[in-house]
């Protein structure tokens, strides 16, 4: 069997029993282990000096080969061009989007060095599975160097309408980058239709067909590529044991004291703007205008960690939620009740799961989302006898899944917060039915299934060439 080498932008080594790691580095270490092979990425430090060759650590089947970065090749590849450029733009915010050719050079720059770096430790029948909007170009910089090992990419954002895309002044450049895989992997259909139409009516390129789940053949810049979906998922049964533990912890008790019989609305997002934060604030302050029973009654308990804090946009964003969360309790809290608890840091994957059980709203409201992993954790920690309503955008990926939650606009705030009281008011026998429906998808689909079916998709295209 071929080897595994996993390609993105960190590496996170998952020790053994940490229940730290999140699902998809366990997703990915799990394929690393069964077919033995590499995870080569940069490692999270800066150096004065790129060095020659990666640093390497071993354990069992899998090897760690790791690099540091410059600090202008972190700021122009990952702060700039990938953060600054592809992530507002892949999310449809144009108006937040930098356009620079000193941070598209260092991307490109940046994905040359990881390819020079990677390429003596190949060997010619490897897999090669890259990760992520950092790595568009690293396939191209790997057969520019006559490399012709079968090489896959998944996306792990969506992928934006022509029409959007069409403004990045390299957008040409970027999709021929991606025709130099084999394969191509999207969370859903619409990404990969929006992927699709850009061939046919940018690239003037082919797109045929596969049949059911097989994906399509596009055919441009001289190269054939399989395109397809592949929502990602979670490890379903893991959580849900990790869920039922949670429900008995001492952070629990505590939690369940302070709010004194009060109904939880819970979210849980990274700081980031495509997330739907303020609109979701707002939503919640909705609630308690419309619906002024609530008042006194119903906590919302935000967890945000912050991230990518060096990016301008992500210290707007910290702002703007400061205030509003100010706001809205200085608006409407009493001596012995606080409206939001907007948390900005981070918890165990326990404690998270305990908070999405005991909560009866698992609120997850992005503006857009690849997927939205958070969506499909809440189902899953829920209580099967007594289980609480996913209210969800549109704009997940997640939502072509889970047609169970109650599905909203995120922009249309009214909406938000009656679909929020609904959900507070449903009879348990819905709530049942709604919960069920979802578990069916999530432990048909979980992460195994996701990673298994890329490899095996992946192995398909190596036996065909
Ligand atoms: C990108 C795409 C796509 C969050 N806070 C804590 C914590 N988390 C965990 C969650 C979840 C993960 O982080 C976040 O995943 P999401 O999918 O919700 O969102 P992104 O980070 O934006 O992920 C997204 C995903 O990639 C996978 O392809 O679904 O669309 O944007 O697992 O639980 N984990 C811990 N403490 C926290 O405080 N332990």
């Amino acid at each position: 069997m071929s080897r595994l080498v996993v390609v993105s932008n960190r590496v996170a080594p998952v020790e053994e029993g940490k229940s730290q790691a999140g699902g998809l580095a366990v997703a990915i270490q799990e394929a690393l282990k069964s077919r033995g092979g590499i995870w080569f990425g940069w490692n999270g430090d800066t150096v004065e000096q790129t060095p020659d060759a990666p640093g390497i650590t071993q354990n069992g089947r899998i090897t760690y080969a790791t690099l540091g970065l410059l600090q202008r090749d972190l700021e122009e590849y990952y702060n700039g061009f990938a953060n600054s450029t592809l992530w507002p733009l892949f999310h449809y915010r144009l108006d937040l989007a930098q356009f620079s050719g000193r941070t598209y050079a260092g991307y490109q720059r940046v994905n040359s060095l990881f390819a020079s770096r990677l390429a003596p430790l190949l060997r010619a029948d490897d897999l090669i599975w890259v990760h992520d909007y950092h790595l568009i170009p690293f396939a191209e910089q790997l057969r520019s160097m006559g490399l012709e090992q079968t090489m896959g990419f998944f996306l792990h954002t969506p992928w934006p309408a022509p029409e959007i895309l069409g403004a990045l002044p390299a957008h040409e450049a970027l999709v021929r980058n991606l025709c130099a895989y084999d394969l191509l992997g999207f969370h859903t259909e619409v990404d990969l239709r929006c992927f699709a139409n850009y061939i046919r009516y940018e690239a003037q390129g082919t797109v045929e067909e596969l049949g059911a789940g097989q994906g399509l053949r596009i055919g441009a810049f001289g190269r054939s590529v399989i395109a397809r979906a592949f929502p990602i998922s979670i490890d379903t049964a893991t959580l849900e044991g990790i869920a039922r533990q949670a429900a008995d912890t001492a952070q629990m008790r505590r939690l369940k004291e302070s709010l004194v019989g009060r109904a939880l609305i819970v979210g849980v997002d990274r700081l980031d703007y495509s997330k739907g934060l303020p609109q979701r604030f707002e939503s919640f302050h909705a609630l308690l205008d419309a619906y002024p029973a609530n008042r006194g009654q119903v906590s919302f308990m935000q967890v945000a960690p912050p991230s990518r804090s060096d990016v301008a946009e992500y210290q707007a964003i910290r702002r703007e939620l400061e205030a509003l969360a100010g706001h809205i309790n200085g608006r409407f809290a009493e001596f012995d009740w606080v409206p939001i608890r907007y948390l900005n840091k981070s918890f165990s994957r326990k404690a998270l799961a305990g908070f999405y059980r005991h909560a009866s709203i698992g609120l997850v409201t992005p503006l857009r989302d690849g997927m939205n992993l958070v969506a499909k954790e809440y189902v899953a920690c829920q209580p099967p006898e007594d289980p609480g309503v996913l209210v969800l955008s549109r704009f997940a990926g997640a939502a072509k899944e889970l047609d169970g939650a109650l599905i909203v606009n995120p922009y249309d705030i009214r909406a938000v917060a009656e679909n929020m009281q609904r959900g507070l008011t449903m009879p348990l026998q819905e709530r049942r039915e709604r919960y069920e429906a979802m578990m069916k998808v999530l432990r048909a689909n979980d992460i195994t299934h996701w990673r298994e079916s890329y490899v095996e998709a992946l192995s398909g295209v190596a036996g065909q060439a």
